[in-house]
């Protein structure tokens, strides 16, 4: 059976004190939650706070992205092993803000996949297609591309530490919802992917969340497919109330 597992995606929203009530106020909403994985991903910044005021609590901490590099000459960017020592216990990977609004590779989200694990980190791989792949019929054919270069050179050792998110990118922040049946279609594609390259113990063992403009009225049905296993959430998860709302869908 696969834990289901709410992860909050802040993006680059909330100051420091926000950062901070709004941990709180998860925390304190959240502490007889059982039969749920929760975590957050505040911007890098906030981490260490964020980490802090979330000690002793079940909800995890994590960044939103990481350097594909350890360490060296490269500018701006944060590695794993930095983001595992202020409290980060995983990152987001491939998210589709760093595919299309920062033009990262399949290449480059493999490459950070990689870094993440091998700095100490759990990942969540974010996979979906933009609307004109989904109205050419590609979307199973883009999923296919971007799961399998991610995962090209993955030890089957850390799939116990990999998430992936199925997020059609016209759903993201959008308030358009796949219907849980195009959620649904899309994850067993997903989950069959994953059996072809590993097995099928290996394929069930894998959770995939679904992301894009979940909110506490839509979550039940999305969360009740067999394939759908959690969800990352974006604008939803900056409330507290929402936030815990998802994850009591799930109860
Ligand atoms: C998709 C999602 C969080 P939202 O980006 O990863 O955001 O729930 O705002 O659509």
């Amino acid at each position: 059976m696969r834990t289901p597992y709410i992860a909050g995606n802040w993006k680059l929203n909330l100051d420091r004190a926000g950062a901070l009530d709004l941990a709180r106020g998860i925390a304190a909403a959240t502490s007889d939650a059982t039969g749920v994985d929760l975590a957050v991903a505040p911007p890098y910044v906030h981490i260490e706070a964020v980490a802090e005021a979330l000690r002793g609590t079940s909800v995890r901490v994590g960044a939103q992205n990481c350097c594909d590099q350890d360490s060296g000459a490269f500018t701006g960017e944060i590695s794993a092993r930095m983001l595992k020592e202020v409290g980060a216990t995983f990152a987001i990977v491939g998210h589709s803000e760093r595919r299309h609004v920062y033009g990262e590779s399949d290449e480059l989200i493999a490459a950070k996949l990689g870094a993440a694990l091998a700095g100490g980190l759990d990942a969540i791989l974010c996979l979906g297609e933009l609307l004109e792949e989904r109205e050419a019929g590609r979307t199973e054919s883009v999923v296919r591309r971007q799961l399998t270069s991610a995962l090209a050179d993955f030890d089957r050792a850390h799939l116990g530490r990999l998430t992936l998110a199925y997020e059609p990118v016209w759903a993201i922040g959008t308030g358009k919802v796949a219907t849980p049946d195009q959620a649904e279609e899309v994850h067993a594609f997903v989950r069959g992917l994953l059996a072809g390259l590993f097995d099928d113990a290996a394929a069930a063992s894998v959770r995939i969340q679904y992301g894009g403009s979940v909110k506490p009225d839509n979550a039940r049905e999305l969360l009740g497919r067999p394939n759908v296993d959690g969800a990352l959430v974006g604008g939803a998860s900056l409330k507290a109330d929402s936030f815990t709302g998802i994850a009591a869908a799930i109860r």
